[in-house]
């Protein structure tokens, strides 16, 4: 069995967004085109409380992008994004969400980042969504979304962790950086994730 991840196709992602990713809207017609393939369909959700300590604006002294330590790991300093109930942090208008059959949100804590869906950055806590996908019979991820180089990338990883086959769709993810993406991918590949385009999933 093999569910599709739709990562963080939030308002503040894409084009007119807070931390828009580049070119983001291109993936949706993709996205929603392919949903119809799998046996499942899950999505991700950045879920910040408004003083999360990933915000530049949390931190006096410090710009945006700025790398600083955060108890102990390293944070990239946002713009305000995806903050609990506004409307940057709701789904896409234009992404077909009625296959989706969970949600599962991150970056709640307000003191920790989480890039993955599956876990937080610190790896202490999960979100559940592995153990959700393993009772749902599920053995194959196919990721999607935003952004490739960060969560779309950390989420991969996780997943391949956890032990599912990972398909990473090329041309239904799009970047922060190119640099980022270039290696996001190399790293993934490495750790045996396969790398396709959307056309070649029956
Ligand atoms: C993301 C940066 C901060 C993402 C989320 O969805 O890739 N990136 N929060
Ligand atoms: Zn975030």
């Amino acid at each position: 069995m093999r569910a599709l991840l739709l990562i963080d196709i939030q308002n503040d992602f894409l084009p007119g967004g807070a931390l828009a990713v580049p070119e983001g809207d291109a993936i949706i017609p993709l996205v929603n085109s392919i949903q119809g393939n799998y046996d499942l369909v899950v999505a991700t959700q950045d879920w910040h409380p408004a003083d999360h300590k990933s915000f530049a604006s949390q931190h006096s002294g410090q710009n945006l992008f700025d790398v600083i330590e955060l108890n102990g790991l390293e944070q990239v300093l946002w713009p305000d994004h995806c903050v609990q109930g506004t409307a940057g942090a709701e789904f896409s208008a234009e992404l077909e969400h009625h296959r989706i059959e969970a949600i599962f949100r991150k970056g709640t804590d307000p003191a920790i980042d989480s890039y993955s869906g599956f876990y937080d950055n610190g790896h202490l806590k999960s979100t559940g969504m592995a153990d959700y996908l393993r009772g749902k019979g599920i053995t194959e991820v196919h990721l999607t979304g935003l952004a490739a180089d960060y969560c779309v990338y950390f989420s991969a990883k996780d997943a391949l962790k956890e032990g599912f086959k990972v398909y990473y769709l090329e041309d239904a993810v799009r970047a922060i950086s190119p640099e980022g993406y270039e290696k996001a991918k190399a790293d993934l590949l490495h750790h045996g994730a396969q790398i396709i385009q959307s056309h070649q999933i029956q």
